[in-house]
């Protein structure tokens, strides 16, 4: 049976990341894809010139609509915009603890645009944490969570990992892209073991939605049944073929998305493989 993910998240127009990137992923990956809207963005691959939060009892109504239908294999939680949101979304998934949530705790923008309210990062730490099967914080979002400075080193990645997992998620990956360097290392934190997921930084300014692609292919890759560890291995494997195929794509004049069909496309022309 083909598995059923949701995703909660916020509307990119342009393509690259939010529920867009989302359903994509879920469909090149082999799992049916749905999406209860948090917010509608207005952006381009250039950056985020307005942000228009969904009511957050909407944003409860469309996830209940899908719950009371519908099983849902796995959950994946992207831009939650506001507290009032998280609060909303918290309820409802407490009551489902069955069901697998990988948790990106977006917080700004590639140029810089807030995309949660400043005084919302407590309550997703507060209430969204704790429902995690895996968080998957970058550098800033993991410091703002803590309360502490970026990670400059792997062992500030791993110490960092370790203390997000004392807030009550089963598993962190700390995501080291904003590392300086060549190494692009990402690090999971789970049942107290610390394991690192190699790997280069790609020469690309194709990155629109790497984070919501990644957390889309691991909560894809859990609902068809893969342990985490493995799960997140063959998510970053896909994302990196799917940035080291961005320049089949021609999208905008900034950081362009990445290529999410290229297993599927076998060319330059969109020829089904
Ligand atoms: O990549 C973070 C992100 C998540 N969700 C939405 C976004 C972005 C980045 O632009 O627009 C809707």
């Amino acid at each position: 049976m083909i598995r059923n993910v949701l995703s909660i998240a916020g509307s990119d127009p342009s393509g690259g990341a939010g529920i867009q990137a989302d359903l994509k992923t879920f469909s090149a990956l082999g799992v049916y894809g749905m999406a209860a809207l948090t917010a509608l963005t207005a952006q381009n691959t250039q950056g985020v010139s307005g942000v228009h939060p969904v009511p957050p009892t909407f944003v409860g109504a469309q996830i209940e609509a899908i719950f009371a239908d519908i099983g849902v294999d796995a959950v994946k939680i992207g831009m939650i915009a506001n507290a009032a949101i998280a609060e909303v979304v918290a309820d409802i998934l407490k009551r489902h603890r069955d069901v697998p949530v990988v948790l990106d705790p977006v917080m700004i923008a590639k140029g810089g645009a807030a995309l949660l309210a400043a005084d919302a990062v407590d309550a997703l730490s507060r209430r969204l944490l704790p429902l995690a099967a895996v968080v998957t914080p970058n550098l800033p979002e993991a410091a703002a969570l803590l309360h502490e400075a970026e990670a400059k080193s792997r062992e500030d990645m791993a110490r960092q990992a370790l203390a997000l997992s004392k807030l009550g998620p089963a598993a962190v990956l700390v995501k080291g892209g904003h590392l300086d360097g060549d190494e692009s290392p990402d690090v999971l934190a789970s049942g107290g073991t610390i394991t690192w997921f190699e790997a280069n930084r790609l020469p690309t300014k194709n990155t629109h939605g790497t984070g919501c692609t990644l957390s889309s292919a691991i909560a894809a890759e859990i609902a068809k049944g893969l342990p985490l560890a493995q799960a997140i291995a063959s998510a970053k494997d896909y994302l990196a073929q799917a940035v080291a195929a961005a320049g089949q794509l021609s999208v905008g004049s900034g950081h362009g998305p990445v290529q999410h069909f290229h297993a599927l496309w076998a060319d330059n022309e969109g020829v089904r493989k």
